[in-house]
């Protein structure tokens, strides 16, 4: 599966199985979201090694500046593709299996120090933060960026706000 989402990609989301893509659609909507184009495929470092090597190796020629890899179980791809590269990767942990992705956590947040991963919480909300994280990379240099990121915090804020205020109704009419 490889499927072109919009113009060179700056991200590329990685996964180990087409049954990945349920959860790492959660990545792509919300870089597509903030207008990052990006690309996906299905990569595996014990399926397809030297295909991962070769698209790790080289990602910044193509001119992606950083990369999303989602694997679950024995989840070893994020790190195959750290090896072959110097752009940040990004792991996201699958759930499921036998012990319902606790593995698939340990095996890539567990690096030993050299290779690093950024890695994020298992499932949709890993997704979701391997992208916001993805952008805030990409923030670094991108004003348009910085600015959509800083409205994202501020309806954070309101919802926590709005939150407040219903708390406070309740408190009131318990009183
Ligand atoms: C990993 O093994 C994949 O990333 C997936 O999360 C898991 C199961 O893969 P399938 O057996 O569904 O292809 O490589």
């Amino acid at each position: 599966m490889k499927k072109k989402i919009a113009g060179s990609p700056a991200v590329l989301v990685l996964m180990g199985s087409d049954s990945d893509w349920p959860v790492m659609q959660e990545s792509v909507r919300v870089l597509k979201d903030y207008n990052v184009a990006c690309d996906v495929a299905v990569l595996s470092a014990h399926r397809t090694p030297e295909r991962a090597a070769a698209l790790a190796s080289g990602a910044i020629a193509s001119g992606v500046k950083v990369i999303i890899a989602a694997a679950g179980s024995s989840a070893h791809l994020a790190g195959v593709l750290a090896a072959h590269t110097t752009l940040p990767v990004i792991g996201v942990p699958m759930k499921g299996g036998a012990l319902d992705g606790l593995d698939a956590l340990l095996s890539t947040v567990q690096m030993p120090a050299g290779i690093p991963v950024a890695t994020v919480a298992l499932g949709k909300a890993g997704a979701v933060n391997a992208a916001l994280l993805a952008i805030q990379v990409l923030a670094l240099n991108d004003a348009r960026l910085r600015s959509r990121l800083v409205a994202h915090k501020q309806e954070l804020k309101r919802k926590v706000d709005e939150a407040n205020g219903r708390l406070r109704a309740d408190l009131e009419r318990m009183k």
